[in-house]
């Protein structure tokens, strides 16, 4: 097991070197979040992008994401230029000695939430989820509402190449059942999984984020009888999972050990975080111990410890604290205190 944490390149305002003195530490989770879905991440930009980590001592350890692009979730006559171009992407990392992409399924949005910082009573800032917001607001307000609070940070599942399309391709959407949406991962994983394996980077679909739907998407990864559906539709070990407990975290009917009891040889990557459910539904992220969230982290960590995980971990989403400010949930401070205690809870184990 490698404790990881996530870098967002030289946009970052987090410096590597400040991630290189976290104890524990053990490789980033890092990402060219400026190419966008469905191009090619170049060679030379592959390679700048290792020699940054590794100038300050650091590893790439796994790659998120790598996104899919719409036709591809859509079924449309260019996927298969642009599952092409995903395999070169997956070459090109190979070269560089990746050996973990995390990537998700989710139809048009990545992780959506109505605050993005929303305060606590001790002053902290968190990201928060209301049920009632989502009832009424449309996707064009919500990404207005992330552009006005972030002041041009660019959120990973937010950049501007996508919301470009928001409206439009949500439209598109609606002329897909699940299963159609389902038959579209089959064909994407089985046109992928092999060059996956020929170049020995383990695929790890991120689970839906909140798993529940928004906007009339559906989601495909989302529980345990999902999970076990995604993983069936293709048998390679390199069809896997990360496992995220802040996303699974949020339905409260998902068993988060019995999940990875269930995965555990599928499961590559994970997410380690806490949040607080409320009676309502609403949810709000908090630090990552036990006593500050609704998760049972000990259990988790034990859980995945005992099934014999091998992949890496990493802290996720933090508060802003001690009068940080920058990237909502990707804080320094906040995830480096998670990524100690996960990384204590290891050792106690
Ligand atoms: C949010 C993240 C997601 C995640 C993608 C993986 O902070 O957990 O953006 O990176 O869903 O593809």
């Amino acid at each position: 097991m490698k404790l990881t944490f996530r870098w967002f390149g030289e946009q970052d305002a987090i410096p590597l070197a400040h991630i290189a003195q976290i104890p524990g530490i053990g490789g980033v989770v890092t990402s060219l979040m400026d190419i966008p879905a469905g191009e090619v991440w170049a060679p030379e930009r592959v390679k700048a992008m290792r020699d940054a980590v590794a100038g300050a001592g650091l590893s790439c350890e796994v790659i998120e994401s790598v996104n899919v692009h719409e036709s591809i979730k859509l079924g449309t006559s260019d996927r298969d230029r642009r599952i092409e171009n995903y395999v070169a992407t997956l070459r090109n990392l190979h070269e560089i000695g990746v050996k973990c992409v995390c990537y998700n399924f989710m139809p048009v949005l990545d992780w959506a939430r109505s605050e993005l910082y929303h305060t606590l009573p001790d002053g902290s800032d968190t990201m928060y989820f209301s049920r009632e917001y989502f009832k009424t607001a449309t996707p064009s307000q919500l990404a207005e509402r992330y552009a006005e609070q972030c002041g041009g940070i660019a959120l990973p599942g937010w950049e501007p190449e996508r919301l470009r399309y928001i409206n439009g391709t949500i439209e598109r959407y609606k002329n897909i059942s699940r299963e159609q949406l389902r038959a579209n991962a089959k064909y994407f994983l089985d046109a992928v999984i092999p060059y996956a394996e020929r170049y020995d980077v383990k695929l790890a679909v991120h689970p839906d984020d909140p798993p529940f739907e928004i906007f009339g998407l559906h989601r495909l990864v989302n529980n345990a009888e999902s999970i076990e559906k995604w993983l069936a539709l293709n048998n390679s070990p390199y069809n896997g999972l990360t496992l995220c407990t802040g996303s699974l975290g949020c339905d409260a009917s998902n068993d988060i050990c019995e999940i990875i009891r269930h995965s555990a040889d599928r499961i590559h990557f994970a997410h380690i975080r806490n949040l607080k459910l409320l009676p309502n539904g609403d949810f709000f992220e908090t630090s990552h111990p036990t006593g500050c969230g609704s998760l049972n982290m000990p259990e988790i960590v034990r859980t995945l410890k005992e099934s014999g995980f091998d992949g890496c971990i990493r802290p996720d989403h933090g508060r802003m604290i001690w009068g940080e400010s920058g990237r909502p949930g990707y804080g320094l401070f906040d995830r480096a205190l998670g990524l100690a205690y996960l990384n204590g809870l290891w050792e106690a184990i």
